[in-house]
């Protein structure tokens, strides 16, 4: 086997919460009355919940001091936790849960590397709460994607030198980020457009193939 272990990413490639960040990020920016779409939400995955704020904000006219913008982050996270209390074990696609099990038994370790501080929240409602051997997330970084910081804490966490890890991303930022740390990455989605993806897969059950 090439990797010992596996460093998945959260949203976007373990669940799909992306659909409740819009919707969070929708309700602050219709309230500035600030024009927000799909596209510029793309651009918000695997970005922190403050930079994701700042690209929100790219598009309003006024200034807001620091305490306002903390407090608008605060007021959106609000929002996309309400909205996570809707997920159950039902939103972990068969795929995915028997993708990890099948990599358990080929030996691998498993780990996440998330930017979001919500990451054992979500990991507790997917019915995944003790699952990974390791789960470093936005709670334990200084800096999210494209810094490595996050991977590298996964990697610590585990004992494991980095290129003995493979990183599964959704995001271009996801993607620097595992680059610039050492590691090799699998990128699915808008993920396996990027040139620095060490492997390019269409589906989750792909990775089966790869490690
Ligand atoms: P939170 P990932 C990232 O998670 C999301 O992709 C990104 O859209 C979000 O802004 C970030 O977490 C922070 O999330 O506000 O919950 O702390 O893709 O790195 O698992
Ligand atoms: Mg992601």
């Amino acid at each position: 086997m090439k990797y010992q272990a596996v460093i998945f990413d959260l949203d976007g490639v373990i669940c799909s919460t992306d659909r409740y960040h819009y919707l969070a990020w929708k309700k602050i920016a219709d309230d500035l009355h600030i024009y927000f779409d799909e596209k510029i939400n793309n651009r918000l995955r695997g970005v922190s919940r403050m930079e994701s704020l700042e690209i929100v904000l790219e598009r309003y006219d006024g200034n807001l001091t620091e305490e306002e913008k903390r407090a608008l982050a605060e007021k959106k996270n609000q929002f996309y936790v309400e909205l996570l209390e809707q997920m159950t074990e039902k939103d972990l696609s068969a795929e995915v849960s028997k993708t990890l099990v099948e990599l358990r038994e080929k030996g691998l370790k498993l780990a996440i590397g998330s930017s979001s501080k919500n990451a054992k929240r979500i990991l507790g409602r997917l019915g995944l709460g003790s699952y990974f051997d390791a789960v470093s997330d936005g709670t334990n970084i200084q800096k999210s994607k494209p810094e490595p910081e996050v991977f590298l804490k996964a990697a610590e966490f585990l004992q494991m030198e980095p290129d003995k890890c493979l990183v599964v991303e959704d995001a271009e930022a996801g993607i620097e980020a595992a680059a610039r740390g050492g590691f090799d990455s699998a990128g699915i989605g808008e993920a396996a457009l990027c040139e620095e993806a060490s492997y390019k897969i269409e589906s989750f059950r792909d990775l089966l193939n790869v490690v």
